[in-house]
């Protein structure tokens, strides 16, 4: 049966500025964290940098056609921090706000809605030698920086992302240490997860007081719910502990102003949460105009597997991605009706999903990435089962636009729906991204 989707659904693909951009010591761009973790040896595989990545600083009217050729309705991309603020703090460094005002207007010719994400993990190096996300003056930081944006693009851009997965930036790049800035120390970890939300309550407060056209916005959080490996107390126990760490440590305070009572235990000997002041909770759960949601898999936990603040998970069985990460479209559709039936009735988006595989160009110069389009296929079928039973989902962010600098595992991982020779730089759209430019066309999946 052909699925079709509501009127209007915004199809678009996602990429962030660090993972694509490269150009690093151009346009007055000053250092982030990536930079000096990515040079750091051995943070990253093959010691990879996002130095050239794909280029798109310089290709950005190749890659503005190859999204109108896709037939993209709206591309999600972030501004590069050290690019507007070379040192985080300051005026506007002009030749930023003019590379992201081309980009910006290089859509609107294409009519293809620009998504602006406020901070997809590039902070300003200089904020984090005065400590980063684990200390408060970040906050009036970003929203100086957030505020620098609106007047440029205010009028310009209709959806706006404060955050890009806060879950990441403070427990990979402070808790695991797998990312910028690479501490290892859960206590830091709380800290820069209350300050990440704080900044974008502060972010959003900025946004209401200024004239901003039609513009919308929200926040992208990456919600991994996890499951009992087996369906016995124990397990249950230790999967309650994953999906407070990874989901309700954010969902509660956005949605319910609170932290929860069982994480506020479970960190007792690192944290006491001192860095809660009052009223912070009641500004972070200031109204929002939508939430994005990264969905890539759900956890399967077994009792004592569990620690805390990081998922150490049952591995998968049988066909999982790139990533090693299990394919579970009906995950997708379970947590669009959970975030729908417990936390939220705003609109939402799915501002990132798809598969990392092990692409490669064929002898007649093409990408014939099957697996992709049947991952793609079955996540889109999943979302249209959650519009079914009422979840208010408007729209879908396909990651990734390009093959790109895939974090602490480099290049050796693609995302993309268009392959990128980087030696070349040459960009050859896979056959998923063909594929998705029918659904694209005709709003609906083809017979399943
Ligand atoms: O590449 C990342 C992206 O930057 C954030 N979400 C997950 C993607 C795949 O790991």
């Amino acid at each position: 049966m052909t699925l079709s989707f509501p009127d209007g659904f915004l199809w678009g693909s996602a990429t962030a500025a660090y993972q694509v951009e490269g150009a690093v010591g151009e346009g007055g761009r000053g250092r982030s964290i990536w930079d000096t973790f990515s040079h750091t040896p051995g943070k990253t595989v093959h010691g990879d940098t996002g130095d050239i990545a794909c280029d798109q600083f310089h290709r950005l009217d190749e890659d503005l056609d190859l999204m109108s050729e896709l037939r993209l309705k709206a591309y999600r991309f972030s501004v590069a921090w050290p690019r507007i603020q070379p040192d985080g703090r300051g005026r506007a460094n002009r030749e930023g706000i003019d590379y992201y005002r081309r980009l910006v207007a290089g859509l609107h010719r294409r009519s293809i809605i620009p998504c602006l994400t406020l901070y997809h993990w590039d902070l300003p190096q200089a904020l984090q030698d005065e400590g980063g996300w684990t200390s408060r003056d970040v906050v009036p930081r970003f929203a100086d920086y957030a505020a620098l944006l609106y007047e440029a693009l205010g009028d310009q851009v209709p959806l706006w992302i404060t955050l890009n997965e806060p879950w990441v930036s403070a427990w990979q790049g402070y808790g695991s240490g797998a990312h910028a800035p690479g501490i290892e120390d859960d206590a830091a970890a709380l800290a820069a997860t209350h300050h990440l939300l704080l900044a974008h309550a502060a972010a959003v407060e900025a946004f209401r007081g200024v004239e901003m056209g039609n513009g919308r916005i929200g926040i992208t959080l990456n919600l991994t719910p996890a499951l009992p490996a087996d369906n016995n107390s124990s397990d249950s126990a230790a999967a309650r502990i994953v999906d407070g760490n990874q989901n309700r440590l954010f969902l509660d305070p956005l949605f319910h102003a609170r932290y929860p009572e069982d994480m506020l235990e479970v960190y007792a000997s690192v944290s006491d949460f001192a860095f809660v002041k009052d009223g912070d909770l009641g500004r972070i759960s200031a109204d929002l105009d939508f939430l994005g949601i990264n969905y890539y898999q759900r956890h399967h936990v077994t009792a004592g597997t569990e620690i805390a603040g990081r998922a150490r998970v049952v591995p998968p069985e049988g066909i999982t991605t790139a990533m090693g990460w299990r394919i579970d479209p009906e995950g997708l559709t379970a947590l669009l009706k959970r975030v729908d039936d417990e936390h939220t009735k705003i609109p939402l988006y799915v501002t990132e999903n798809g598969a990392a595989f092990d692409d490669y160009v064929d002898p007649g110069g093409r990408v014939d990435d099957r697996e992709r389009v049947e991952f793609l296929d079955a996540h889109f079928r999943a979302a249209h089962s959650a519009i079914a039973q009422g979840v208010n989902l408007n729209g879908y962010f396909v990651w990734s636009l390009l093959d790109n600098f895939e974090w602490a595992l480099g290049y050796s991982k693609r995302f993309g729906i268009v392959y990128v020779d980087y030696p070349t730089q040459k960009r050859i759209p896979k056959q998923s991204a063909r594929w998705y430019s029918e659904v694209i066309a005709v709003n609906a999946l083809p017979d399943g």
